[in-house]
């Protein structure tokens, strides 16, 4: 690794890159390896590898307590979990979701028969907007999922109160959200039900994998039958559904991260602490605060750049990769211009201001146990490097 000490280092003109090795948004952390093989041993003596055995349960059981949640279905991926969600509801006609997030969410919904309405987001935040949304509720409205974004809950109490108001269903896509809290309760607990992802880029991961979190006893039991092609007994089939189960190798990676989840935390908190001291005094860059009264998982570095900064975000990000620094420009250009929405609702992006703002201006940074002080410093000096005036200015 070397320092950056000026713009003429940065790894342009065939210069060698800052790291060798590249660091990733999303790199899975170190596993227990003695742990999950021990599981593995006994899944295989077991002979139950899938189909709703020990190991999926006892996961399903260690979440639901730790959410403190009647309930958790384990899923294949987070994806499924959310479409099992929207048609375990009921939602059809219009359901309201930010276009500021990962294209999963409105996949969800449009794989469904659903037609996606986008709630512009609030730009400090960067979650939907309780107004947004009361702005774009229609006759055929039946839902709002809402995305706690980067692990920073939505505006839980205040969509809670609209859906309430106009007979609505709430879903919270909470992907970013495990070990997260609102007001002290932890993240899961909310709305109708909660969907997590545990794919393999997430603060806790099983390989791939998912849950719709609840209290809602029937909702649990019917998402249940769903995930296992409606099956209530050997040869009978009580209504119609998929396969979106978990594996127990899955689950067992699941339970071995589970043990090491305070370390995680606390590696990502480190990280997250040394990035907000170094970029502190670089003018035009802003690192996205967590609220030091809540649980996080510290997994998202996110950086906004604004527009007074001396280079482009875009600019910013190709100097970060080619210097090997990996960053990504999540979640952008926004769903709303991906494929099929902008052509299925080409006006979408007049009433989303905020989203095309945020979509243009967001850098997300590498942590977790990649990461140590060094390679944090040197990332930062990237950005400083970039981040000076131009010559001619001072
Ligand atoms: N809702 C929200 C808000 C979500 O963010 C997501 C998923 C979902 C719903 C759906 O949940 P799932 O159905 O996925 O369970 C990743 C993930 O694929 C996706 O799960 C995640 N959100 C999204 C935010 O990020 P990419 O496009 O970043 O993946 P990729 O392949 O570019 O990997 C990121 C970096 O990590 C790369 O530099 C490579 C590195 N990497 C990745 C993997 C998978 C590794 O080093 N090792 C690995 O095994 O999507």
């Amino acid at each position: 690794m070397k320092r950056i000490r000026s713009a003429r280092d940065l790894a342009v003109n065939g210069a060698p890159p800052a790291f060798r090795q590249p660091l990733h948004v999303g790199r899975p952390h170190a596993v227990d390896r003695a742990a999950f093989f021990d599981y593995a041993n006994r899944i295989f003596d077991r002979r139950r590898l899938t189909n709703d055995g020990p190991v999926v349960r006892e996961l399903e059981r260690r979440i639901a307590d730790m959410l403190q949640v009647r309930h958790c279905v384990a899923m294949a991926n987070g994806t499924l979990a959310l479409e099992g969600a929207v048609r375990a509801l009921g939602l059809k006609g219009e359901v309201i979701v930010p276009s500021y997030t990962f294209i999963a969410t409105v996949h969800a919904l449009h794989w469904q028969a659903i037609t996606p309405v986008f709630a512009d987001i609030d730009p400090h935040s960067q979650t939907i907007d309780p107004a947004a949304v009361r702005r774009v509720i229609s006759p055929r409205t039946t839902g709002i999922v809402a995305v706690h974004l980067w692990g920073r809950p939505a505006c839980i109490d205040q969509l809670q109160g609209i859906a309430d108001e106009h007979g609505l269903k709430l879903i919270f896509d909470s992907a970013h959200a495990f070990g997260c809290s609102y007001r002290g309760r932890m993240i899961g607990g909310f709305g109708a039900c909660e969907v997590l992802s545990f794919h393999a880029t997430k603060f806790f991961h099983t390989f791939e994998g998912g849950a719709v979190v609840t209290d809602d006893t029937h909702l649990a039991n019917t998402l249940r039958l769903m995930r296992n092609f409606g099956f209530s007994g050997i040869d009978s089939v009580a209504s119609s559904g998929t396969n979106a189960k978990m594996t127990e190798m899955a689950a067992a990676m699941g339970l071995v991260n589970l043990d090491g989840l305070d370390n995680l935390v606390a590696t990502n908190r480190r990280n997250y602490e040394i990035y907000r001291e170094a970029l502190k005094d670089i003018a035009g860059v802003r690192l996205l605060p967590y609220d030091e009264r809540e649980r996080h998982n510290y997994q998202y570095i996110v950086l906004d750049v604004a527009k007074t900064f001396p280079v482009s975000r875009d600019r910013l990000v190709r100097a970060l990769r080619a210097e090997n620094i990996l960053a990504r420009r999540y979640f952008w250009p926004g769903c709303h211009n991906m494929q099929p929405y902008c052509d299925l609702y080409p006006q979408a992006g007049l009433g989303l201001p905020n989203t095309r703002a945020i979509a243009d201006r967001v850098v997300v940074l590498p942590t977790g146990d990649q990461m140590n002080e060094e390679k944090i410093r040197t990332v930062v000096s990237v950005i400083a490097t970039l981040g000076q005036p131009p010559a001619d200015s001072v």
